[in-house]
This record gives C-alpha cells, structure tokens and sequence, in this order.
C-alpha cells in the first residue's frame, strides 16, 4: 500500500527536501500551500508538476494554518498516513515585530491542526502520526549542551509560540493517545535556505560582493553561537522519527557550535575576500532578547534512530557558496548583456 503524507510549510526549506526524500521512499506526498499573489513554489517546482501528466505523485492544496476549516478539509480529501506540522512564521526577529501573527501561526496552528487530526482519528478511527517541528529556539537561555531534559527558557515570540506547539504536542499524545512526536531541530541550513537567515545572508553576500555586484554587508550580533547542519539531513530525523513503535520527542543536532563571527570568516574565505574589509554592523538586526549560545546534544536521536548528521560545517557553508556563486554569476551576465532583472532566486541589493 502507498502511503500518503502530508506536509504544510511543504513551499518552505524544509518541507521541500522532506518531499524530496519522501517520494524517494514511494509516498504520494500532499502538501499545504499558502495563496500567495505571485508563485511561491520556487523550492518544489522540480517535483511538483502538471497533475494531468504522469510523474511524482505530489500534489498541493490551499490552505493555511490560520484556517482550521482548510485543514479539515484537506485531510478529509487526502486522508494521510503521516503529516508533517512544518508550516510557521519561523524567522524569530520577525516574530518580535508581528507577535500574534506568530502566536495564530505558531502555537494555535499546531493546535487547530492536532484538533483537526483529533476528530479525524475519532470519527475515522484511522492511524495518523503527526510530526510537530519542534526548535531550538524553546531552550534559548538555557545553558549548553541542551538535550530532551534540559528546561525550556525561550527568548522570542516564536520561541514561546514554538514552545506552545510542543506542549499542545504532548498534552494530546497524553490525553487522546494520539501519535505526536515532537522534535527539537537546531539550526538547519542548505542552498535552498530564506534568504533572510543569516546563513544564506552571508553566503548570498560574499558571492556578490565576489562578482561585484555589491560592496558591504549589514549584520547584527556576530558574537552569538550556533550549531548549524544541513536540512537535506536533519529531514530524514523527522522520517525516522515517524517510524518508531512510540511517539516521543527528539534533540536533533551536530552538536559542534560556531559562532556567526566564525560563519563570516569561513564564507568570506572561500571566495577569496576578506570579510572585515565588507561586514558592518547594523543595530536593527539586534533582537530585543538574543538566544546567546546553542549547541545541541543529540544523543538520544542516534541511539533510538541510528541518527547522525552527514554534513559538517565546513562542507555546508562551501555548498551554499557554490550555489550562490552560480547565483551572482548568472546575475552579473545578465546584466552585462543589458538585461535589468536579476535570474529568479538571485534578489536584489535590497537587505533585509
Ligand atoms: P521556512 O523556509 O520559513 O518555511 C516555512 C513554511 O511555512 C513555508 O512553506 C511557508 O509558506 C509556510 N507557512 C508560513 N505561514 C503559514 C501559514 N499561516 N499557514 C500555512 N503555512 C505557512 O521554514 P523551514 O526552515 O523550512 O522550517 C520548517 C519548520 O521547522 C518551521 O516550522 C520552522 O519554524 C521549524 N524549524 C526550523 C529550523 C531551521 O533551522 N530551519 C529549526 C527548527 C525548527 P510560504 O512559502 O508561502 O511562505
Ligand atoms: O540568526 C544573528 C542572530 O535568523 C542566527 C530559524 O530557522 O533557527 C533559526 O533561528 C543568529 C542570531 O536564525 C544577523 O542575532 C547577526 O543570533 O539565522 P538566524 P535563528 O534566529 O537562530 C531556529 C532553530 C529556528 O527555529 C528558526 O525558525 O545570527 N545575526 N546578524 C543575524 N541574524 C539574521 N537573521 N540577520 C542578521 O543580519
């Protein structure tokens, strides 16, 4: 029997290598898609297609975690085996300037959605496991190592709204039985990665200012410290999480942390520039609370999963340099060849 799974955030980072691997894995993959006024599936385009013509079996659907009803529509139609909670306003300074949109999203999406999962268990009396993406964010001043026992101390309106998604989690794997596993990501990166991260912010940057195409870069606090991995790595967690025999909650991470300073280094070097030459300090990406230092501890994912990160630092900011690269180079032909608008994914010298 094909399984059927459903993503919402499927048009996200994530949610686009979850649907890669998952295809890879024969599921027929439906996916929870925002209306947006201009196309916003740049990250799924090469899997989702004409449903009229033969291919992966993915298929998207409108709807929005702000809608409860969308939801129950959608897994009466779809009817799936497996969901992935992805879906969030998940960029965390942001979060401090539209905190009840990220609260509506955040928290009460994850609960609208274990609501909606809920009366489709009862009245259905199908299995359904559900992931919770679950973050890192939720320890915020906790010190490091963080683990599964470490006490939550979030620092941001995602990180308390996230937290909120992860007990709504728990109360209903306690109260209804249901199948909910949460689990705790630390920061994961790639070349598909928003472009207002500060991963992709300065790898997108050293590789213009590298074909001259801008000068400086702007940033906010460079003393701040995270343990960065690779999204195509940290999707198969949330798989094998799935297919355990109980639901339980995860830590997923490297466990090596670097500093952002450390990140600007290392990806000004790599296209041969040196990066105080165009780094300058901007206080408006300063949050009003920063998360100081994460580094997870994830040792009870690679007992019970076998799960262990393949991507290390180095290896990743090299391949978000190399994409970018391709990016800027693209650009600045275009351009020599008098065309004005940047390739799709390239942006423009506008900085978030
Ligand atoms: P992302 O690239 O920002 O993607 C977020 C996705 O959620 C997008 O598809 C977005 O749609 C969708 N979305 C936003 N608001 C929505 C709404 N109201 N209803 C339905 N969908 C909505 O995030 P990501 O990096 O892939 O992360 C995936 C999940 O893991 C998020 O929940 C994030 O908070 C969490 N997480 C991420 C990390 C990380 O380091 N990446 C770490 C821990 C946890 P549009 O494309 O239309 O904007
Ligand atoms: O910031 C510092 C900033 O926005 C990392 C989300 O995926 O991971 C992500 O949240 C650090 C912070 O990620 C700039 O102050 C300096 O200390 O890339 P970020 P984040 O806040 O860690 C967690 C696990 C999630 O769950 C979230 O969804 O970098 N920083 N200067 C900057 N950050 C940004 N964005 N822009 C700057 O100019």
């Amino acid at each position: 029997m094909t399984k059927r799974a459903l993503i919402t955030g499927i048009t996200g980072q994530d949610g686009s290598y979850l649907t890669e691997l998952l295809v890879g894995k024969g599921y027929e993959v439906h996916g929870v898609m925002r209306r947006a006024s201009v196309f916003n599936t740049d990250r799924i385009d090469h899997l989702y297609h004409d449903p009229h013509l033969p291919g992966p079996p993915v298929r998207l659907h409108y709807g929005d975690l702000t809608d409860g009803t969308s939801l129950r529509h959608i897994l009466d139609a779809v009817r799936p085996d497996e969901i992935y909670n992805l879906g969030a306003q998940s960029h965390v300074l942001v979060s401090f300037q539209i905190p009840e949109y990220t609260a509506d999203t955040v928290a009460v999406g994850a609960l609208r959605l274990l609501e909606a999962v809920r009366d489709f268990v009862g009245s259905r009396g199908g299995a359904v496991r559900l992931y919770q993406a679950g973050s890192s964010e939720m320890f915020g001043a906790a010190p490091a190592p963080q683990s599964e026992a470490t006490p939550f101390h979030p620092r941001s309106p995602y990180g308390v709204s996230k937290l909120a998604a992860h007990w709504y989690g728990v109360n209903y794997r306690e109260a209804y039985g249901l199948f909910v596993c949460n689990g705790i990501l630390f920061n994961h990166e790639s070349p598909r990665r928003g472009e207002t991260f500060v991963s992709r912010k300065v790898t997108r940057a050293a590789a213009r200012i590298k074909e001259g195409l801008q000068d400086k870069l702007y940033l906010g606090n460079l003393e701040a410290k995270r343990d960065w991995g690779f999204a195509g790595d940290y999707v198969e967690a949330m798989w094998l999480m799935l297919q355990q025999d109980v639901a339980e909650d995860f830590v997923i991470a490297t466990g090596e942390a670097r500093s952002v300073k450390e990140l600007v280094e290392l990806a000004f070097a790599e296209v041969g520039l040196e990066w105080s030459n165009h780094v300058e300090f901007d206080p408006r990406y300063l949050r009003p609370t920063e998360v100081d230092f994460l580094q997870g501890d994830a040792g009870k994912a690679r007992q019970r999963l076998g799960w262990r990160p393949k991507t290390g630092f180095v290896e990743l900011v090299r391949m978000m340099i190399a994409h970018d690269l391709d990016l800027a180079r693209q650009e600045r032909m275009l351009k020599g060849a008098g065309y004005a608008a940047p390739p799709r994914g390239a942006a423009t010298l506008k900085q978030h």
